[in-house]
């Protein structure tokens, strides 16, 4: 029987071998009430990982963003984020669901955005118009191909918010991703944000959770958001158990996803009906154009046992993980031209 590859997310990567031990020996209390030893443990090495004062265990990047917004603003504020941010694309409106807050969209360049465009789009509260508390930012940017967003644009935007009063949170549920590629530490990240979140079931491929950091105080109202929003958990530390596996040993092989995604597009950029932009892949996924319809060479691929995301009529994603091997990826090539050609 062949191999399924599949490259429709990094959110399917299964928990390895050392993570179901881990699961297995874990120590565990009730963890809304404060008594969870595996969950404070990891809740402390998110802290220090982002060089924020205090983490919190949620049980997804959804949740974590929801978390953020909510603590963040409040009903009726607006808040700014990309066109393509996965808070807005895909997160069932939960910024105006459940935070009652109002959206404004920028475009950004290759998920890099521009600080003078965001400035414009700051608003004062007035009488007519609500306040602008709240900018989003997303890195690496899903939509935008898992493209990197410079360290330096951090800084100058979170420079630029913070002296007109807004708050910055930060959805870096790929943040890991990021700091590998830019060989920036992950706490050079979070000094330019208010709060910032990771996730854990992405390619550090636990089976869930994601952790939201920021100031003692921050974290303090965040956990009655989760507690809100239905998110408590109790004797979570089996899952927070596997959140130290990854921390400890996962994030440096993400090199390996890299390398992975980089020789994918290489290999079937050009093919043809198919054209991907190189300089947005620079991190674990491929984002690529299609002549024909996107559902069509998907159905297609599928035939073949490779499974991948189209991601609206004529765009598709690949995304490499933990799961598929150098050997998965000239196998899907292969694929590739078998379909295309
Ligand atoms: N992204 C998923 C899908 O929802 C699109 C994926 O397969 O990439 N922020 C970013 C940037 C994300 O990419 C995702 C998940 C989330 C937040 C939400 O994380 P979960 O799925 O844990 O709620």
């Amino acid at each position: 029987m062949n191999k399924v590859i599949d490259l429709r997310s990094d959110t399917v990567t299964r928990p390895t071998p050392e993570m179901r031990r881990a699961m297995a020996d874990a120590m565990v209390g009730d963890d809304v009430f404060g008594e969870d030893p595996t969950t404070a443990r990891l809740q402390d090495m998110a802290a220090e990982i982002t060089g924020k004062q205090s983490a919190l265990f949620v049980p997804s990047g959804t949740m974590a963003n929801n978390i953020a917004i909510h603590t963040h603003t409040r009903p009726g504020d607006e808040i700014l984020l990309d066109w393509d941010a996965h808070s807005l694309c895909y997160e069932l409106g939960g910024p105006a669901v459940l935070s009652g807050v109002q959206t404004r969209q920028f475009h950004s360049h290759r998920g890099v955005p521009n600080s003078r465009e965001i400035e414009a789009a700051i608003h004062e509260q007035t009488l007519h118009s609500p306040g602008t508390s709240l900018l989003v930012l997303e890195n690496t940017h899903n939509r935008a191909g898992g493209a990197v967003i410079p360290l330096g644009v951090h800084r100058e935007l979170y420079e630029m918010a913070s002296a007109r009063g807004l708050k910055v949170h930060i959805d870096g549920a790929r943040i890991f991703n990021a700091s590998i590629a830019s060989g920036v530490p992950v706490n050079h990240y979070g000094a330019q944000a208010d709060s910032i979140c990771f996730c854990l079931s992405k390619g550090l491929s636990c089976p869930a959770g994601s952790l939201l950091c920021g100031t003692r105080e921050f974290i303090e109202a965040a956990r009655r958001a989760r507690k809100l929003l239905g998110g408590g958990m109790r004797q979570c530390g089996v899952l927070a158990a596997c959140g130290i596996v990854a921390l400890e040993s996962m994030i440096d092989r993400l090199v390996e996803d890299h390398k992975n995604a980089q020789d994918l597009a290489n290999g079937i950029n050009g093919l043809p009906g198919i054209k991907v932009d190189m300089q947005s892949v620079q991190t674990n996924m491929v984002y690529f154009e299609t002549d024909a319809p996107a559902a069509e060479i998907r159905d297609k691929l599928r035939t073949h046992d490779l499974l991948c995301n189209a991601t609206s009529s004529n765009r598709i994603r690949l995304v490499t993980h933990h799961d598929v091997t150098a050997s998965d990826v000239t196998t899907a090539i292969s694929i590739f031209r078998r379909v295309m050609c």
